[in-house]
């Protein structure tokens, strides 16, 4: 078995407009399992590590508002090739473009705000997913030695 985890966030218009669930159900329903969980209200501290790529960008300012303005949900899925299935699921960054069928075509559009509103983060690679693990769950995953 060559399982991977990715680290998925439903960011807070998600959490707003009552979308975790529908978020879960698609990781669930393509065969991944969730195999940890938690609310947060993140603060800058934290989205500075986890954004660290984007620092200095226009966007980053916007983003950090946007992702301190309400809770987000964390969780880590797991399965083979899960951070590439993931990526597929969400869509393209852009939700206007983002094609039917994924989360961000089905359920997200461009809201004219200075940062794109997504819905979701899932991590790009093993390398991110492992580093953004720790940031939401150092220590914390179940089976994890510390
Ligand atoms: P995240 O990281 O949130 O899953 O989104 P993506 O992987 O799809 O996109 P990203 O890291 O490149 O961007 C992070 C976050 O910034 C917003 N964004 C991004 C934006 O508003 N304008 C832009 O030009 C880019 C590149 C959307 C997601």
């Amino acid at each position: 078995m060559n399982s991977e985890r990715t680290l998925v966030l439903v960011k807070p218009d998600g959490v707003r407009r009552g979308l975790v669930g529908e978020v879960i159900a698609r990781i669930e329903s393509k065969g991944y399992a969730v195999v940890a969980l938690r609310m947060l209200q993140a603060d800058r501290a934290l989205l500075e590590r986890h954004y660290e790529e984007h620092l200095g960008k226009p966007f980053f300012e916007p983003l950090v508002e946007f992702m301190m303005s309400g809770p987000i949900v964390a969780l880590v899925a797991e399965g083979n090739r899960v951070i590439e299935g993931f990526r597929s699921l969400a869509g393209v960054t852009d939700p206007t473009v983002a094609a039917p069928g994924t989360i961000r075509g089905d359920l997200a559009r461009d809201q004219g705000t200075k940062v794109l509103q997504n819905l979701v983060h899932g991590s790009d690679s093993v390398e991110s997913a492992n580093r953004e693990i720790e940031i939401f769950f150092s220590g914390q995953l179940i089976g994890e030695s510390k």
